[in-house]
C-alpha cells in the first residue's frame, strides 16, 4: 500500500511527483494540462509479473516482479502517449514540407524512454543518438521545444538551427548523427560525473548498428578501466538503417557486447521491465561495480528516416504483427486496466487530454518565426564562455552569445 487516493489526486492534477521507486520530472507538473476526473482509481499498489531477462557476467538479475501504483501508471501513461503524439504529428508535418531534411522518428520504441526516465535522478545525464525526439522531451518536459525545432523555429530547443538530430538540454548531451560517435562522448560525460564527484550517471544509448562501432569498443575498455559511472544502453531496434541486426552483426547478443563488463537483456517493449532494469543498473553503479550494458529490445515503426518507407527490407505484415502484438503503449494500457489499477474513463482522458495539448504545441511551433540570421554564431558555447567566435575571415570574428533556453 503506498498509494492513497488524495496523494494520487493531487498527482492527477499535477502536484507532487515522487513516490518511493520514481520521480517524475516537472513537465507533468507544470506544462502538460491537468486532468479533470474525480479520482477513482485503486488506493493499492499492484505488482506485476515482468518478461524474463538475459544475464550477462551476473549472478543475479533486475526484479523479475514490478510494483504500481495508480498515479504513476497514469504518469507514465501520459508520457508514453505524448511521446507517440509528438512523433505522429512530426510525420504528418513532414508530408506537409513543414519539416524538410532527416527526421528520425521513435515510435515504437517509447517503453525505453519513459521506463528509464522513471528512475534517473535529477543529476544523471542523457547522451543518444539522432532518434532523440523523445529524449528531448522527457529530459525537457516541453513537445514544442522539439516540434518547434524541427520546424526550424526559434521556439525550439536549439532555436531552429538544429533541426532532428540536434537537440540538446539540460544533462542532454544530444542528439548526435554520426553513428556511434555518442558513445564515446557518453564515457567522456561519464567520466565528467566520477572526477566531479556529482554523483550522476551517464546514460549513453546507441542502436544494434552503433553497436559494431570500434569506437564503442574503446569507450567500453576506458569505462571499465577507470570504473566510469555509465549505463551503456543497446537500443535495439533490429535494424540499422536498411539491414537487419542478424545481416550487420556476428553476434546479436548485444548485452555480451561489453565483454569484461555485466549486462542485462531486456524485453524493452515492457515498460515496468525497462524501469526495473534501470533501476538495478543504477544500483550496480552506485554500489561500486563499475559501467554495466542494458541491451533493450525495441522496434521502429517508420522507416529509418521519413525518407525511408522502411518496408523494402522488412514486410509490412512485420510492422503490422509488431504493432497488434508487442505495442508499448497498448500492452501498458492492457496492463493497467485489467487490473483495475486505473479506469477506462481515466485512460480516456489521458488520451485526450495529450492530444490536445500536443496539437497546440504544434500549432504554436507553425506559427512561431525562424531565428534571425545573425543567430548564426549564437550558442556555439555554453554558458557565455567566449565572446567572439571566428567567421569565415579569421580577421572578422562574429559576435557571440548565449540565447537558447535551457531548462
Ligand atoms: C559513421 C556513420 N556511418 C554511417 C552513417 C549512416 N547511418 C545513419 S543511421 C545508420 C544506421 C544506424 O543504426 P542503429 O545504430 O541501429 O540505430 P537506429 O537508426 O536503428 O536507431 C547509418 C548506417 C552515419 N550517420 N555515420
Ligand atoms: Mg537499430
Amino acid at each position: 500500500m503506498s498509494t492513497n487516493v488524495s496523494l494520487s489526486g493531487r498527482l492527477l492534477g499535477g502536484a507532487v511527483l515522487t513516490n518511493g521507486c520514481s520521480r517524475l520530472r516537472a513537465p507533468l507538473r507544470s506544462i502538460v494540462p491537468k486532468t479533470t476526473s474525480k479520482v477513482e482509481h485503486r488506493s493499492t499498489d499492484v505488482t506485476f509479473d515482468l518478461p524474463d531477462y538475459k544475464l550477462h557476467k551476473l549472478d543475479s538479475g533486475p526484479a523479475q516482479k514490478a510494483t504500481l501504483t495508480a498515479a504513476d501508471a497514469l504518469a507514465y501513461y501520459k508520457e508514453l502517449h505524448i511521446c507517440r503524439r509528438i512523433e505522429t504529428v512530426s510525420a504528418n508535418l513532414y508530408k506537409e514540407k513543414i519539416i524538410r531534411g532527416f527526421c528520425h522518428l521513435y515510435a515504437g520504441q517509447e517503453a525505453v524512454v519513459v521506463g528509464i526516465k522513471a528512475v534517473q535522478r535529477p543529476q544523471d545525464t542523457v547522451t543518444t543518438s539522432y532518434r532523440c525526439h523523445t529524449w528531448t522531451y522527457v529530459t525537457s518536459g516541453s513537445a514544442l521545444g522539439v516540434i518547434a525545432e524541427l520546424c526550424g523555429r526559434v521556439s525550439g530547443c536549439s532555436r531552429g538551427k538544429g533541426g532532428s538530430m540536434h537537440m540538446f538540454g539540460k544533462n542532454f548531451y544530444g542528439g548526435n548523427g554520426i553513428v556511434g560517435a555518442q558513445v564515446p562522448l557518453g564515457a567522456g560525460v561519464g567520466f565528467a560525473h566520477k572526477y566531479k564527484g556529482d554523483g550522476g550517471i551517464s546514460f549513453t544509448l546507441y542502436g544494434d548498428g552503433a553497436a559494431n562501432q570500434g569506437q564503442a569498443f574503446e569507450a567500453f575498455n576506458m569505462a571499465k578501466l577507470w570504473v566510469l559511472p555509465i549505463i551503456f544502453v543497446c537500443e535495439n531496434n533490429k535494424y540499422g538503417l536498411g539491414t537487419s541486426a542478424e545481416r550487420s552483426s556476428a553476434s546479436t547478443e548485444y548485452y555480451k557486447r561489453g565483454d569484461y563488463m555485466p549486462g542485462v537483456w531486456v524485453d524493452g517493449m515492457d515498460l515496468l521491465a525497462c524501469r526495473e532494469a534501470t533501476r538495478f543498473a543504477i544500483n550496480w553503479i552506485t554500489s561500486g561495480k563499475g559501467p554495466i550494458v542494458l541491451e533493450m529490445e525495441t522496434y521502429r515503426y517508420f522507416g529509418h528516416s521519413l525518407s525511408d518507407p522502411g518496408t523494402s527490407y522488412r514486410t509490412r505484415e512485420e510492422v503490422q504483427q509488431v504493432r497488434k502484438t508487442k505495442d508499448p503503449i497498448t500492452m501498458f494500457k492492457k496492463r493497467i486496466l485489467d487490473s483495475k489499477l486505473v479506469t477506462a474513463a481515466q485512460v480516456k482522458e489521458v488520451e485526450t487530454t495529450v492530444r490536445k495539448y500536443v496539437d497546440e504545441q504544434m500549432k504554436k511551433a507553425k506559427t512561431d518565426p525562424e531565428a534571425a540570421p545573425e543567430e548564426v554564431s549564437a550558442d556555439v558555447y555554453a554558458g557565455g564562455l567566449v565572446e567572439e567566435i571566428r567567421g569565415v575571415r579569421p580577421d572578422k570574428p562574429l559576435r557571440h552569445s548565449n540565447l537558447a533556453k535551457r531548462n
